[in-house]
Formats: structure tokens, C-alpha cells, sequence
């Protein structure tokens, strides 16, 4: 799902302001002002709140991936019952607007310009009553645009391993992805994407968060992006493992992390890979692992060339 279109969401007061100010342009003379403004109110307002819901796509029909990454990063629930706040705010607005343009269309003189008043406000209270449902959409937007726009119908490879590995800088190594890479762990916050372009063909290069080996119920949400990827997406897993001793997880972690994810994804096509190739290592180099390393680049190519042989085989 690419949430970058998501429009910007005017804030409660922002949206109140705009329709009085679009509203006051409805000068007519006549003596049906009133309610002309009245309806020009309620429609902006309603129309506005309206294009809010729709701009979101249907939470039931997000890939399963997505919508695991939705709930992780904002709450699907609190996001469900704010596109529900304002689309209740929508309908009151309509049915709103409807009664008091056409009293003020039958109403002249002072008894119009009263139902005016009134109708303004109790308009311009429902928008109100949803600030808060906006401010939550406000936010989940900002969130939002900021999660990997992942195809499920082209190849991925998910760069899987404890924290503090090397992940995230072999992924800037191999593909367009530029996820921050920091000396500490649990740097990468949710899961990012960058793409290796081959033969006319896109591979998806997925950084997860690190992981470590420690039953689901214990795992936070951040280690649960990159699970859901794992589980929703069947990617290639290149598995990175770092024998410098320096990521600050043990090496028995991280081969117990390595059996667990094996176990779990028995099918998955999987790269070993060996990552700070050039400190000083504490095992020898097991069969089939490439021995990579993202600060001098050896061995980059190399992994490079292996996802594109694994997923797009011949
Ligand atoms: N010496 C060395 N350090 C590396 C290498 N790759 C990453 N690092 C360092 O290891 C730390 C963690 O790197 P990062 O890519 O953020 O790991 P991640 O947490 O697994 O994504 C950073 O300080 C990197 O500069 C490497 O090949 N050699
Ligand atoms: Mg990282």
C-alpha cells in the first residue's frame, strides 16, 4: 500500500474557518440568504469531512501485511473509530444543514437571520465535537506516509537478523533503501523499503527491525513490523549475522534467531550472510555464508548479485 497520496487533513478549527469564510461569500440580497448560507455551510463542512473517509482505503481490504503494519504503527481500532467520528460528524452535518436551510428559506427578516446564528452554531459544534477524531487522523497521516509502499506481486527480500548487525547498511548497500544506520540498537523503528533495479526488473529490499530470540508475546511492536513482513509477504530472507562481537548480542542469540526464523519460514528461499567482514571474527565463516562487509564493501556485489540470482531466477 503507498500511503503517500494521503492528502493533508485540516485541523477542526482550520476546516470550521475555511467553510465560514467560503460561507460569507454567499451574498445574495435576497431574502433567502439565510439559507443560502446555511446550505453552503453544512455542504463545505459535510463534503470536506466526507473526502476525509473516503481518501483512507477500507481497512477491510488491506493486505494483511498492511494492515498488521496500520495496527502496529497507529491502532486500526482507534483508526476505525475516528474515520467513523468524523463520517458520524458527516451525516449530522447533512441532516443538519437540510433542517435549518429550509426553515431559514421560509423564514424572513429577523427570524432568518436568528435561524442563521443558530444553525452556525450548531453546525460548527459538530465539527468541533470531532477534533479530537481529526487530530488522531492528523497524525496517523504523518505516520502513515512514512511506512514502505511494498508491491506483494513483485519479488522481496527481507534483510532479517538481531539488532545492531549491519542490517539497515547493507541495505543502503545494495538498493535505493536509505534507512538511518546508528551504532546503537533498534535504530530502524519500523520497516523501510529500497529497491534494486536488474535486468528491467525490481527487487524489493526490505530493512525489518532487529530481532531478537524471545517468544512473540514478548516481541514490541517495532520487532513485530518486521514479523508481519516475514509472515504476510513469504520474502527471500537474507539472514545477517555478525561474528565481530561488536552488535553487543552474543553469537549463540543470534544462531538461536537463526534456527527460529529457518523453523518458521521453512520455505523461505534464504541467504546466509556474514556481515563486518573486516574485524576480527569469532567463528569461522560457515558453508554457503557470503562474507560481507558495508563499511570497506567487499562482498557487497556479491550479495548483491546473489538476491537478484535468488529472485529472479534463469
Ligand atoms: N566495522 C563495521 N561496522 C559496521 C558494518 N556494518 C555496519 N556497521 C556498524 O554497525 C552499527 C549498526 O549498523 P546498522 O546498519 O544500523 O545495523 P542494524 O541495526 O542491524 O540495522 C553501526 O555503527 C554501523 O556503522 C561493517 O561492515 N563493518
Ligand atoms: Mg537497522
Amino acid at each position: 500500500m503507498d500511503w503517500r497520496p494521503l492528502p493533508e487533513i485540516l485541523d477542526a478549527e482550520q476546516l470550521v474557518e475555511r467553510a465560514l469564510h467560503r460561507a460569507a461569500k454567499k451574498r445574495s440580497g435576497a431574502s433567502d440568504n439565510a439559507a443560502r448560507k446555511l446550505s453552503s455551510l453544512s455542504d463545505n463542512l459535510a463534503a470536506t469531512l466526507g473526502a476525509i473517509v473516503d481518501d483512507f482505503p477500507s481497512l477491510d481490504q488491506l493486505h494483511p501485511f498492511d494492515r498488521d503494519i496500520v495496527d502496529l504503527s497507529v491502532g486500526l481500532d482507534e483508526l476505525r473509530q475516528s474515520l467513523g467520528g468524523v463520517d458520524w460528524a458527516r451525516k449530522q452535518l447533512q441532516k443538519l444543514g437540510g433542517r435549518f436551510t429550509s426553515q431559514a428559506a421560509r423564514a424572513r427578516g429577523e427570524r432568518a437571520r436568528q435561524l442563521q446564528k443558530q444553525g452556525y452554531g450548531r453546525l460548527t459544534s459538530v465539527v468541533r465535537q470531532v477534533a479530537d477524531r481529526l487530530e488522531f487522523l492528523r497524525d496517523a497521516r504523518s505516520v502513515l506516509r512514512k511506512l514502505p509502499a511494498v508491491d506483494p506481486e513483485t519479488p522481496l527480500v527481507a534483510m532479517a537478523g538481531a539488532p545492531n548487525v549491519g542490517k539497515s547498511s547493507l541495505v543502503r548497500a545494495i538498493s535505493t533503501g536509505r534507512p538511518v544506520v546508528r551504532e546503537y540498537p533498534f535504530t530502524t523503528k519500523s520497516v523501510s523499503l529500497g529497491h534494486i533495479t536488474a535486468r528491467y526488473q525490481k527487487i524489493q529490499v526490505l530493512d525489518t527491525p532487529g530481532l531478537l530470540d524471545r517468544p512473540d508475546a514478548e516481541r514490541n511492536n517495532i520487532e513485530k513490523q518486521g514479523l508481519a513482513a516475514l509472515e504476510h509477504l513469504a520474502p527471500a530472507i537474507a539472514f545477517v549475522t555478525d561474528a565481530s562481537g561488536t552488535s553487543g548480542y552474543p553469537l549463540e542469540v543470534q544462531q538461536a534467531l537463526r534456527a527460529e526464523l529457518r523453523a518458521r519460514y521453512p520455505q523461505a528461499p534464504w541467504l546466509e550472510v556474514r556481515g563486518k567482514f573486516d574485524l576480527e571474527q569469532e567463528a569461522p565463516l560457515g558453508e554457503g555464508a557470503l562474507a560481507v562487509s558495508a563499511t570497506e564493501g567487499t562482498g557487497v556485489d556479491e550479495l548483491k548479485q546473489a538476491v537478484i540470482a535468488m529472485l529472479l531466477p534463469g
